[in-house]
């Protein structure tokens, strides 16, 4: 007997068919059977990363602009223990209203369904589920990573090693600038993130259009994001491709004010110690108050971009044929 259980006790149920741990909602689900192009968009920066109310407005602007370019978002997050991908209006507003929406990485989505609750997924959820899903194409802000002070706190995003194997593409203004960019950048060469500049040779800064880091790889179309994912996926390999799409110069925070600002939140959130999933929402909060609404305004033209990018990713993929299949030659 092992933990009060028969060991002959015959077969185990078969597990779960990953599809019965998902609602994929009908505009979704009719494209991707169709072969149409879908772009997966995470909840967590509607929840957590954007002030209210107007996180709402643009939980719906992200939506258009994925679909005035031709393809159907599908914004992923769990309503009442249920793993969604696509929401009605009604549930990107009670995401969008949230005292009671919990923050959900990977990790937690099995205790979030389990439970019963209502979460928007991070990066690392969301591209979990949109792989899960059959979704190729992911848009964000910026994605997490390794924060200041790594040294101390151990504090690296779930976001990075959950891309380390997680078949998707994300497109992103690089990892948000509140972190240790560099270290962000190694980690990422560590776990096997496939890293592409589009259109620009220096990793994005997030609010900022380059953190002035050089990158190893450029790519100038959504054909050339396409012909890496066909390689990706012919060479069986499982890990995501970061496409790093930076905000236009003219609609970056000023570097300046972005430099004094963050050293004052930084320092702000030392001082309060705050950690764990509460540090990276209040950087974000600190740096949109101490720059009067610049930072805003400079994240929503990241993740706009992004979002545009994205979908012609998708469209592009869609229009190159039939996925390769994974060769196994001998010599
Ligand atoms: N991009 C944004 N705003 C955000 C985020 C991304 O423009 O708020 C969110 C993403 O959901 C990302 C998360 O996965 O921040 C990282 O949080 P943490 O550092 O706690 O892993
Ligand atoms: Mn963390």
């Amino acid at each position: 007997m092992v933990g009060g259980r028969e060991m002959d006790e015959g077969p185990r149920r078969p597990p779960v068919e990953p599809a019965g741990a998902l609602e994929v909602a009908e505009p979704v689900r009719s494209a991707l059977q169709e072969g149409r192009p879908v772009v997966a968009l995470e909840s967590t920066i509607i929840s957590h990363g954007l002030p209210r109310p107007d996180n709402l407005a643009v939980a719906r602007e992200l939506e258009a602009i994925v679909r005035a370019r031709g393809a159907e978002p599908a914004t992923v997050a769990v309503i009442d223990g249920r793993a969604r991908v696509g929401l009605a209006d009604a549930e990107l507003e009670r995401l969008s209203a949230g005292s009671e929406v919990r923050k959900l990485a990977m990790r937690d989505l099995p205790v979030a369904l389990g439970t019963g609750a209502t979460g928007a997924t991070t990066v690392s959820a969301t591209a979990h589920l949109a792989a899960l899903a059959g979704i190729r194409v992911f848009a964000t802000g910026g994605i997490g990573g390794v924060h200041r002070g790594w040294q101390e706190s151990w504090d690296e995003s779930a976001d990075l090693e959950a891309l380390s194997r997680t078949p998707v593409v994300v497109v992103s203004a690089g990892v948000k600038s509140i972190l240790d960019v560099p270290a962000s950048i190694e980690r990422l060469e560590t776990l096997n993130v496939t890293v592409v500049g589009y259109r620009t040779e220096e990793f994005p800064g997030f609010y900022l259009h380059s953190s002035g880091r050089p990158l190893g790889w450029r790519v100038d179309s959504p054909e050339q994001v396409v012909a890496v994912m066909r390689a990706q996926a012919a060479l069986g390999l499982r890990s995501a491709i970061l496409v790093a799409n930076p905000v236009g110069l003219e609609e970056q925070l000023e570097p300046d004010l972005h430099d004094r600002v963050l050293e004052e939140a930084l320092a702000e959130a030392e001082r309060d110690q705050v950690a764990g999933q509460a540090l990276t929402p209040f950087l974000l909060e600190r740096m949109v108050r101490g720059t009067g609404g610049k930072a805003l305004s400079a994240n929503l033209a990241a993740v706009r971009g992004n979002c545009a990018l994205a979908a012609e990713i998708a469209r592009s993929w869609c229009s190159s044929g039939e996925e390769p299949e994974v060769e196994h030659r001998r010599s």
